[in-house]
C-alpha cells in the first residue's frame, strides 16, 4: 500500500503523485540505493561529451546509459568496463505499481539511479535514448525521488520552451508519458536539508525506470 496523496497531472501525459511512498518504503529504498551504490559496479561520477563532470553520481540497472555516446549498452564502457547489474523485481514491481495508478501498464527493464549530494544538479534535458518505437508510443519514464527536496522544472519539447518548476519531495513520484515522454527536464538544485531525519541522507536518490 502506499500513501498517495493523489495524482497531478502537471502537463498532458506528466503526472506528479506527492508522497507516493510511505516513510518506511523510502527507508527501504534508501538502504537499497545504498547496497546497490556501494558494489563494485555502483555509483561513479560521469563525464559527458565535451569533458565536463555531471554533478550527479550514477548507477544504471538493467542496462547502462553511456554519457559519451548518449547509447546503452551492456557494459559500462565509458568508465570501468563492467557489465551492470539487472534490473532487481523489487524496484521494477514499484515502478509498474506508479504507472499503474497514473492509468499506465508499464513493464520497465532499465532503472538509472541519481544520487545529488547537496550542491547537485542536472542539466536540462530529453530522455531520447531509448529504443524509437518506445518513444513513438510513449511508453512512461517513471521516477521515484527519496532525500532532499529537488526543484524539478519542465519545459517543452525545444530546450528554449517556457518551463516550468514542481517540487519533488522525498517520496515522490513523477511519470513523463504520451505527449509529455519527450517534454525537456531538468533538476538545477536540491534544497538542503529538507528531506525526512531519519533518511539520514543529506542529498537526493532519483531513480528513473524506463523500458528500452
Ligand atoms: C531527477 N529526473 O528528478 C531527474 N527524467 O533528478 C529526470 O531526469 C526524469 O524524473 C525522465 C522522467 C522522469 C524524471
Ligand atoms: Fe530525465
Amino acid at each position: 500500500m502506499n500513501s498517495a496523496k493523489g495524482l497531478v497531472e502537471i502537463a498532458p501525459g506528466a503526472y506528479h503523485l506527492p508522497s507516493y511512498l510511505t516513510n518506511q518504503e523510502q527507508l527501504q529504498l534508501v538502504i537499497r540505493c545504498r547496497e546497490l551504490g556501494t558494489q563494485p559496479t555502483g555509483f561513479y561520477r560521469p563525464t559527458v561529451r565535451g569533458g565536463t563532470k555531471m554533478r550527479i553520481e550514477m548507477l544504471c540497472l538493467g542496462r547502462h546509459w553511456n554519457p559519451m555516446t548518449y547509447r546503452y549498452e551492456p557494459n559500462r564502457s565509458d568508465y570501468d568496463g563492467k557489465a551492470v547489474p539487472p534490473l532487481p523485481a523489487d524496484l521494477s514491481t514499484i515502478a509498474g505499481r506508479v504507472a499503474t495508478a497514473a492509468g499506465f501498464l508499464f513493464e520497465p527493464d532499465i532503472c538509472i539511479s541519481n544520487y545529488y549530494p547537496p550542491d547537485g544538479r542536472l542539466g536540462l534535458h530529453q530522455d531520447k535514448d531509448e529504443h524509437p518505437e518506445t518513444l513513438r508510443v510513449g511508453i512512461p519514464i517513471v521516477s521515484l525521488s527519496v532525500g532532499n527536496t529537488a526543484q524539478f522544472v519542465l519545459g517543452g519539447m525545444r530546450r528554449k520552451d517556457p518551463t516550468r518548476t514542481i517540487l519533488l519531495a522525498s517520496g515522490d513520484a513523477l511519470v513523463l508519458a504520451g505527449p509529455s515522454r519527450l517534454r525537456y527536464h531538468g533538476v538545477p538544485r536540491i534544497l538542503s536539508e529538507s528531506g525526512p531525519k531519519e533518511l539520514n541522507l543529506n542529498g537526493r536518490f532519483n531513480l528513473t525506470f524506463r523500458r528500452y
